[in-house]
């Protein structure tokens, strides 16, 4: 790929190759000009966006020569080896959030950085403040993807992301009258400085068509996929940064394009208004994000979206793979590829259709070599989650790929008859596709039979899909199939980005910033975790973060909270496993008690802020209506003179990573309060009890993990257990078991208009009512608040909060994203820096 210089322009080319320096003068050189060049402004009447799209081109410039270096092979370990194993993540969403303050401090640039803006007249806060979240992403799925590149770069592995570059993000979400309206997210709008265009690398991806059969050389039977549409792939780079090493890895973007051929036919034969139609279906593919979380809704647009990407990006590969004029064979020794979910399933037959039919190979060569290069990794088992897709679907969109399916399915059946002959039900359990009208591929099926490793995201939610929705691939493949890799966040975001005066009281402590790439020496922390002063340094920097969010609560809701009172968060998308609706329900329950208390009894009341953030699917009735909920008991609480600062609720508008970034740092305590079994990890989890927050959560995903490690005294765990859950549903079912009363009394207030319109609410009461309640909230209601009253009696005790709270931080160094990496290279991938 690199273009030879010839030799007589060698020593030019080097004579001329002057590495920009890192001090400050050359940095700020650098931004004039690129104020003066690349933005052609003049340096007068600049406001911050100028200055930050100067800044962020500097910034790339030293990004691009580090991602050129580690693309030659020159940075990490791994130059050392000819041709390195590689992995590659693919990845329908990356939620990377904001790019400019993670690069500085990736290089060691901040300060510099900092100086030179402060020089030409900027606040290098301001700056950072202009850039846009890259928001390609819904939740905890896109984010983990974020956090794992980070850390593949931090660690040098020789990793690409493989993603869809969306026109539309996830969009922006305004609240009007206490409802969700949503904004498409249009984020290039000023063009994208974190992405390279490659428009060089594109490749051709085929739709529709038929699939005919001729006969080879050898005689041997073989197919041929004759398509009815051409789409373009083309390239946008985006170097990912490792911290504290100039390893800089890439994840590419495919955005689709119309053919040119193609156009120009109808160009030719003169049907203009054909050839503009046909180039906008093509620019559709990759123009949106599907705004659903653990939900899937079976649009054709989906289904081309995962094709397109998935060709693309397997192409890419192998073009790279036969670059080293290696034998088939040695696929797998060069390459792993990582399933994030079942959305790039895909690459299954697709692979396969390239090894037999463009490559003609035998199929169980073929199939050899595809098992051995797939992994893939399961994150929920909500059953609306599992993607199935049509059979008539598929078999139009292509033709091909279904075919190599069934024969897929064929094949595995065959297999499974000979180990259990005459089970007919065992079959028709196992088969990939569902006997369903119409039939359809249950793509996570699929993705077991053609992986070497299946694996879920927290032991509980490991050992769950081995006895539910994979159960019986134990029984036919054995258990070596399936593992746990525990998920994990970067600490450099999430710690050193989002709470610097945290970060940096830690290094002062423990001598070095060593612990954020490795997280466990935080355990050093702990013996200072009862003493006085280091107490008081530590609460100071919690209240300055709660005071930086109380101003970002005023500034988007315009509502005053006050910084002293119990920071409670829950910040996650609304949905009803989740059971924000549990949450606000408990809120009201206790604004009934406050006003029912004497002066005398509201003087030993904690004051409480409870906060919520996230968004709803737009075609999401019900977690909508959640929303309008909280909204409405905000209104009513926070404007009751008997209340004051006693309680406050706040929703705060358009969640996403930047705005997390300050939440989080804030909390005394965050809730994770999912129907035990529902919640495959969560991530923010780990987040808050990173930053020196306690939980209140259920014994469901990373919660059980994190209590293991940071002990009981730090969790206020309640509600039903997961053995128990399929029970109690079919209790509250079919016997008429009252709903708790607490529960009951709290409904009524409701339904008796204390906040507003109440019919407007029926819908969501309806879905807990008598014989429903399909996430137990009548269930859990009781131990909900039990549990909500020990957190106020803890918080009351400010030296043993304190002491909690540097624990929480100090133990928890299992969830580093580094240390789940490693265990994904090691295990899965076959890959090792040593
Ligand atoms: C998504 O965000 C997750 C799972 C999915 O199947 C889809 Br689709 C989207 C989340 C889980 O709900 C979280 O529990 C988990 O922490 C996260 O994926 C990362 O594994």
């Amino acid at each position: 790929e690199l273009a030879q210089v010839p030799s007589e322009q060698k020593a030019a080319w080097e004579k001329y190759t002057v590495p920009e320096g890192n001090d400050v003068d050359s940095i700020a050189r650098s931004i004039v000009h690129h104020t003066t060049t690349t933005l052609a402004r003049t340096p007068y009447n600049m406001d911050d966006f100028g200055g930050y799209q100067a800044t962020a081109h500097s910034v790339r410039d030293k990004l691009i020569q580090d991602w050129n270096e580690t693309q030659q092979v020159r940075y990490g370990w791994y130059h050392t080896i000819k041709d390195p194993k590689r992995v590659y993540y693919l990845s329908l969403e990356f939620l990377l959030g904001r790019a400019m303050d993670n690069a500085l401090l990736a290089r060691g640039l901040k300060e510099p950085y900092t100086e030179a803006t402060k020089q030409l007249g900027f606040k290098i806060e301001d700056l950072l403040e202009e850039e846009r979240d890259a928001a390609l992403g819904n939740g905890g799925l896109g984010r983990l993807a974020a956090c794992y590149m980070d850390s593949l770069a931090t660690l040098d592995y020789p990793a690409w992301g493989y993603g869809l570059r969306y026109t539309y993000g996830i969009f922006q979400q305004k609240i009007v009258d206490g409802y969700q309206n949503e904004v498409p997210d249009y984020w290039l709008t000023y063009d994208n400085p974190w992405e390279l265009p490659r428009l060089d690398i594109s490749i051709e991806v085929p739709f529709y068509g038929h699939v005919s059969k001729y006969s080879d050389e050898n005689g041997r039977t073989r197919h041929k996929w004759e398509a009815g549409e051409i789409v373009q792939a083309v390239a946008y780079d985006v170097p990912i940064p490792g911290f504290d090493t100039n390893n800089t890895i890439n994840i590419r973007f495919w955005s689709s394009k119309p053919r040119k051929e193609f156009d120009l036919a109808y160009f030719n034969s003169g049907d203009y208004n054909r050839a503009v139609e046909d180039q906008k279906k093509a620019e559709n593919i990759t123009s949106v994000l599907y705004p659903n979380d653990n939900h899937m809704v079976g649009k054709e647009l989906r289904l081309k979206q995962q094709y397109f990407w998935v060709c693309a990006s397997l192409h890419d590969i192998l073009r790279r793979f036969k670059k080293t004029d290696r034998p088939w064979s040695e696929f797998p020794d060069q390459v792993a590829i990582q399933l994030n979910d079942t959305h790039p399933t895909l690459a299954v037959p697709e692979l396969m259709r390239v090894l037999v039919d463009l490559e003609g190979l035998e199929w169980d060569e073929a199939w050899n070599i595809t098992t051995r290069t797939f992994g893939f990794t399961n994150h929920t088992v909500l059953p609306e989650a599992l993607e199935k897709w049509s059979v008539p679907m598929l078999e139009h969109l292509l033709p091909r790929h279904l075919q190599i399916i069934f024969d897929i399915n064929l094949y595995f059946l065959q297999t499974v008859e000979k180990s259990f002959p005459n089970d007919r039900d065992l079959l028709a359990t196992v088969s990939i596709i569902e006997e369903s009208q119409p039939q359809s591929v249950r793509m996570a099926f699929l993705a077991v039979i053609a992986s070497h490793k299946v694996n879920g995201v927290a032991a509980l939610h490991s050992q769950i899909i081995k006895d539910t929705i994979f159960a019986p691939f134990i029984k036919v493949l054995g258990p070596d199939r399936f593992t746990n890799k525990t998920n994990g966040i970067t600490p450099r975001r999430w710690l050193h980005q989002a709470n610097p005066d945290l970060s940096n009281l830690i290094a002062k402590k423990l001598g070095s910033f060593k612990f954020l790439k490795e997280l466990s020496l935080l355990d050093g922390l702990s013996k200072y975790a009862n003493d006085a002063a280091f107490q008081k340094e530590w609460m100071d920097i919690k209240y300055k973060n709660k005071v930086r969010l109380t101003n970002l609560i005023k500034e988007r809701t315009g509502i005053e909270v006050n910084p002293n009172a119990l920071f409670d968060i829950q910040v996650k998308r609304i949905h009803e496993y989740k059971r924000q609706f549990m949450n606000i329900l408990g809120v009201i329950h206790r604004y009934a008690k406050l006003k029912k208390m004497n002066a005398a009894q509201r003087k030993e009341v904690v004051p409480r802020v409870v906060i919520f953030g996230g968004k709803a699917a737009p075609g999401y009735y019900i977690a909508k209506l959640v929303i309008k909920l909280i909204n409405s008991v905000g209104e009513k609480v926070n404007n009751d003179k008997d209340i004051g600062d006693l309680l406050k609720v706040v929703f705060i508008p358009d969640y996403n990573v930047s705005v997390a970034e300050v939440i989080i740092p804030a909390n005394d305590i965050s809730q994770h309060i999912s129907t035990a079994g529902t919640e495959a990890s969560g991530t923010s989890n780990m987040k808050f009890v990173l930053n020196g927050g306690l939980i209140l959560g259920t014994v469901d995903g990373a919660n059980i993990e994190i209590y293991e490690e940071i002990g009981d005294d730090q969790i206020f765990l309640f509600g039903a257990r997961s053995e128990q859950v399929e029970d109690l549903r079919h209790v509250q079912r079919y016997r008429n078991v009252p709903m708790n009363p607490e529960l009951q009394a709290v409904i009524h207030l409701i339904e008796n208009g204390t906040f507003g319109e109440p019919h407007i609410f029926q819908p969501l009461i309806n879905t807990i009512t008598v014989g429903k309640d399909y996430y137990l909230i009548s269930v859990d209601f009781g131990s909900y608040l039990e549990s909500n009253d020990l957190v106020d009696e803890a918080f009351k005790d400010k030296k043993a909060w304190a002491q909690k709270s540097i624990l929480c931080t100090a133990r928890m160094g299992k969830f580093s994203s580094d240390r789940a990496i490693k265990e994904y290279a090691e295990d899965i991938w076959n890959i090792d820096v040593s």
